[in-house]
């Protein structure tokens, strides 16, 4: 018998799946078959330029596993891969290096496509696509266009993180504690025009959609409240030769007697010009104020909201209800893009009010608050002033970025037409060629330095001469729709096949981690039920299901990472150990949800489980018969497992098949179709050892190809329970025995097992004997 030996097992299947493209151009026999499909969909993946690591491993076999369950099962599985592949940390690299993105994505994607398929995942990988190829980002433009031409892509002036001393706008993420990662610098905001789209016309849409879905209810809740819908109502606030007229959005109308004073954000005091309603004399520290709060971004507003800020206009207006007069303030904890950027304070009330009337003595009313009856009467009676109002938090999506590595957005500039979206023949617009990734000094795009036949272009109204939009999109615009382009992967003059999406569209799984996929799931809704309004789409909501995968730790129980030097290199497991024992190992370290700490200790003991089946299996030479207990165990594993891989419990389900070796290496008797059965539920979890096995087994075809085993009901409600044996409290082995065998019984058969002199011997009748020696 040779000995396990995973490195040469492994590779030799991994040619031979290759060759015979096991499970690949599975959208074309799935648009043929009669099966129920399953789309099960994993996270896009940016190929970052360090590989893949443990925790990529982690989420990919899972739903590996659950794919190759569902194959057996009879299901058509549809399970795509591709990349997410523009993005920041090339281009950084590249500002660094020189080197071109495109080549550090070509090569990062080449390893992450080789180390997953060392790991046995089932990908089809006839439908890998990259983001940052042409023939998938002439796609996304077209949906820009689409936008455009639908009024839901606009210009708008924007505020954006802008660093002075570099001259550029910078990404959120580039925003670290208010400072400019480059260079450090205080990064302040600057209202930039910039193309916007219009998700905000779908933001009831998107909030009631959730009802469709099976989500984590935190995943909902994250919707709801970046959706942020608020019902209340608009109050009216004026001076008294009515020359400033403010509305103020409150959702506690039944506080308006406790109004002491309005705020009005910066940012609308400016919009409304009502400076020029300001004295003279106060005129100084008003401008002051407004610059000093320009110069912080939202975040450092919600910082500073425990030491607030604030100006006195000297402006009165006048209570609506009470004619009482009060002062108008500036304040940046009132944010200009929430409600109507004004707010009532009410400092009896309102805590964030109060804190601000007591930092600028400001009067504090005690008030009753008013009966919903009585709110509801003033709604009636004063409808000049009140009126029911709803405000939503969300914003509408800027998606211009001033660099190089995206897809260009599809507009050009006509100083005759305006605006013009490329035509559709046109595209794509391509990147163009360029050796400096720099932004320019006045912060535009890199790619303002493309050449002008690049630049210039003729205006597809006129005729005239037409500049390029030369900003790219974020790249949320890229993957807000990848999982509808792998049914059409191969589609070159349409964007979807029909057939393709009816038969395979929505997502029936999707696994993706918890962290930082509000924006993406928003954008991705959006997407697709514009899609679906324009007549590509059939369906409401993307991902009909969706799970979470929890984080694979270092050793020391904290998040991996190089700095800490506690990162594990899934490569260095899978040469000294398999991909087998990689993949079973991940799945038992924990619920799949939860955050695990890796454990070398626990992946060879893993590794050496595996070897045990290996050895089991290639000694059963002879075809023994299978005693009535392992063959119940057998089958109570194959009921066990058929149960869980659906609901993603896959540490339980190993758990059960170490219970099952354990008690067939103690018989050590099993008939070649039982031995069948077991390789064949290791399958999904060891994919290449189970394919090794079931060949030195005499079957021809692959394993993943075989139907998975049905349990046998009548073996499991034979008339006799399971006795767990232990010795000094430590689980030992188990037997069957009739339910209604006596505790004399019981000990004797559990005392023949081992060759040991007894102290005491404990029964629990029909469950357990703990020997004491
Ligand atoms: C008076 C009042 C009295 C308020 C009270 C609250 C409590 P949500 O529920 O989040 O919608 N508000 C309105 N616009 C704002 C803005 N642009 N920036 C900061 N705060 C703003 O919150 C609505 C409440 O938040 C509104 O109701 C308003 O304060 C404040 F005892 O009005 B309220
Ligand atoms: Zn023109």
């Amino acid at each position: 018998m040779n000995p396990y030996d995973p490195k040469t097992i492994e590779e030799k299947w991994l040619a031979k799946w290759e060759a015979d493209r096991l499970f690949q151009g599975t959208a074309k026999t799935l648009s043929k078959s009669e099966k129920e499909k399953f789309y099960a969909l994993f996270a896009f993946a940016y190929p970052s330029g360090s590989g893949l690591h443990v925790g990529h491993v982690e989420s990919k076999t899972a739903l590996d596993i659950l794919v190759r369950f569902l194959r057996m099962n009879g299901k058509d599985a549809f399970f795509p891969v591709g990349w997410d592949a523009f993005g920041l940390p090339a281009e950084n690299y590249a500002i660094k290096t020189g080197i071109h993105p495109s080549v550090t994505t070509k090569n990062a994607i080449t390893t992450f496509r080789r180390q997953i398929k060392r790991l046995g995942i089932s990908y089809d990988w006839d439908t890998e696509t990259a983001t940052c190829h042409p023939e998938y980002y002439k796609w996304t433009q077209w949906i820009f266009v689409q936008l455009f031409k639908a009024g839901l892509a606009y210009r708008d002036k924007g505020w954006v993180n802008w660093c002075p001393q570099d001259k550029t706008v910078l990404a959120n993420e580039q925003v670290v504690n208010g400072e400019c990662e480059r260079c450090g610098s205080k990064v302040i905001q600057k209202e930039l025009e910039q193309w916007k789209i219009r998700i905000t016309s779908y933001q009831d849409e998107l909030l009631s959609g959730l009802n469709q879905v099976d989500w984590p209810k935190a995943t909902k809740t994250q919707q709801e409240n970046w959706i942020g819908k608020s019902e209340g109502a608009l109050v009216k606030f004026q001076n008294g030769d009515t020359s400033v007229n403010l509305e103020c959005f409150t959702t506690r109308l039944d506080t308006i007697y406790g109004v002491t004073f309005v705020v009005i954000s910066p940012e609308k005091f400016k919009e409304y010009g009502l400076i020029d309603q300001v004295e003279e004399k106060h005129k100084d520290s008003v401008n002051t104020y407004l610059d000093a709060s320009f110069h912080k971004t939202e975040e450092q507003r919600r910082v500073g909201e425990k030491n607030k800020t604030g100006v006195d206009t000297h402006i009165k207006l006048v209570n609506p209800l009470t004619k009482e007069e009060i002062p108008l303030w500036i304040a940046d904890y009132v944010l200009g893009g929430y409600g109507t950027g004004v707010v009532m304070g009410v400092p009896s009330l309102d805590d964030r009010d109060g804190s601000f009337a007591k930092k600028f003595e400001l009067p504090i009313k005690e008030i009753e608050t008013l009966s919903q009856k009585e709110v509801d009467n003033l709604l009636k009676t004063h409808s000049e002033v009140f009126s029911k109002a709803t405000t939503y938090k969300l914003r509408d999506w800027l998606i211009s970025r001033q660099r190089y590595w995206g897809a260009p957005i599809p507009m050009v500039f006509c100083e005759k037409c305006g605006w013009q979206a490329v035509p559709e023949e046109q595209l794509p617009v391509m990147l163009p060629e360029l050796e400096d990734f720099t932004p320019t000094d006045d912060g535009k795009s890199p790619i303002e330095k493309a050449p002008d036949s690049w630049k210039y272009t003729t205006c597809p109204e006129c005729g005239g001469k037409a500049k390029r939009e030369v900003d790219t999109m974020d790249t949320f615009v890229d993957s807000s729709w990848y999982f509808l382009r792998y049914a059409s992967r191969n589609e070159k003059d349409q964007i979807f096949d029909k057939k393709l999406t009816e038969k395979l569209l929505p997502v029936d799984l999707y696994l993706i981690g918890p962290e930082h996929i509000v924006l993406h799931l928003l954008y991705a809704r959006f997407f697709t039920k514009f899609l679906r309004d324009q007549g590509y789409l059939s369906f409401d909501e993307p991902f009909m299901k969706m799970r979470h995968q929890g984080m694979i730790l270092g050793p020391d129980g904290k998040k991996m990472s190089k700095s800490k030097g506690n990162v594990i290199n899934p490569d260095e497991i899978v040469e000294k150990f398999g991909a087998d024992a990689l993949r079973v190992y991940e799945m038992f370290m924990g619920p799949l949800e939860g955050d695990k700490a890796w454990d070398t200790n626990s992946l060879v003991g893993i590794y050496r489980f595996l070897r045990r089946v290996h050895d089991l299996v290639l000694s059963s030479t002879q075809d023994k018969s299978t005693p009535k207990t392992v063959r119940k165990k057998l089958h109570l594993t194959i009921q066990k497992l058929s149960e869980d891989i659906p609901k993603l419990k896959f540490n339980t389900s190993i758990a059960s098949m170490m219970e099952c070796v354990n008690l067939w290496e103690t018989e050590n008797s099993m008939s070649h179709e039982d031995v069948k059965l077991f390789v064949q539920i290791l399958a999904p979890f060891a994919p290449f050892l189970a394919e090794d096995l079931w060949h030195e087994l005499g079957e021809k075809n692959s394993i993943h190809l075989s139907s998975w085993p049905v349990t046998n009901k009548h073996i499991l409600i034979e008339d006799e329970v399971e006795i767990v044996v232990q010795v000094n409290g430590k689980l030992r082995t188990r037997f069957m025995i009739a339910k209604d065998a006596s505790k004399a019984e019981i000990e004797k058969q559990a005392l023949a097992l081992f060759d040991i002199a007894a102290k005491k011997v404990i029964v629990i009748p029909g469950k357990l004997v703990n020997i004491v020696v």
